[in-house]
């Protein structure tokens, strides 16, 4: 008997994924936690009933929301990665020779555990002596940290559970206020074309950043087509790299062209953000 998921993103709008098994499930104190074998994207992690990654197209989202602002900034030594408890945003940041610390701030301790034991090719930075690893409320840590950080990645899931204040102006400051002079953020945007109101809200945060830009990818298993990134610089154009070519090798999707790519917007999508 096959076995479909469903996840449903309107009233109009559901996504059915046949999957070979179930491998875990619970409810954590903060949400519902699933990892399923899926019959054509691998293993992944559902939490609320939503895909958050998938061992097939991870490799996508995981290395655009990490090398854009790693790749900007000339030293990026300190870098805090807000949620990202699947491990995937820790394991590319720890890619760069020029990382010292990484700080990881999750909500969730199950969700750490949990892809460690299922998804150990995701969750394969968190044994790295450079990652320190803590469970706490995410938008009281940056009111309280007294580091100062080069990068802040912002690797959360949909606003409507635990992630519900990242997507405030006032977590934007205070994450504005963590990084140091010449300091960049990143924060995964949702879809400009059919999660558009959270796209809009995370843009509209953004503005604390003298410099702010949207950047697009694609993620097979995030429904809509294209996926945003937002990211804010103190100092630094996010636009282009650093192109000193110190990138990280082996990649499967980030490159330095990709890079100047994926911030060419189309006008339906420039349009939306003129419009905020
Ligand atoms: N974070 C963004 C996933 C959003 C998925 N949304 C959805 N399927 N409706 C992913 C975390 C990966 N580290």
């Amino acid at each position: 008997m096959d076995i479909w998921m469903e996840e449903s993103h309107t009233d109009g709008y559901r996504v059915n994924w046949k999957i070979s098994d179930i491998l875990w499930r619970e409810k954590t104190p903060f949400q519902e936690l699933m990892i399923v074998d899926m019959f054509d994207f691998g293993k992944a992690l559902i939490l609320d009933g939503a895909v958050q990654t998938t061992e097939k197209d991870e490799f996508i989202y995981h290395e655009m929301i990490s090398h854009v602002a790693l790749n900007v900034h000339p030293n990026p030594t300190d870098v805090l990665i807000i949620g990202g408890g699947d491990g995937g945003t820790l394991r590319e940041v720890l890619k760069h020779s020029d990382v010292g610390q990484v700080d990881m701030v999750e909500i969730d301790q199950r969700v750490v555990e949990t892809c460690k034991q299922y998804l150990p090719s995701i969750a394969s930075g968190f044994g790295d002596p450079r990652a320190q690893l803590s469970f706490e409320d995410r938008s009281q840590f940056v009111k309280k940290v007294q580091r100062k950080y080069d990068v802040v990645i912002v690797d959360s899931s949909d606003p409507t559970g635990p992630a519900v204040e990242l997507y405030g102006p006032e977590f934007y400051r205070d994450c504005f206020a963590v990084l140091k002079d010449d300091g960049i953020m990143v924060a995964h945007a949702e879809s400009p074309t059919f999660f558009t109101d959270y796209f809009k809200a995370v843009w509209r945060n953004m503005g604390v950043f003298p410099l702010r830009n949207i950047y697009l990818t694609t993620v097979p298993t995030y429904v809509s087509g294209y996926w945003a990134f937002a990211i804010g610089s103190k100092k630094y154009d996010p636009v282009r790299g650093r192109g000193d070519k110190r990138t990280v090798d082996g990649l499967k999707y980030y490159t330095e062209d990709v890079h100047g790519a994926s911030f060419v917007l189309p006008p339906f999508i420039q349009e939306i953000i003129d419009q905020v």
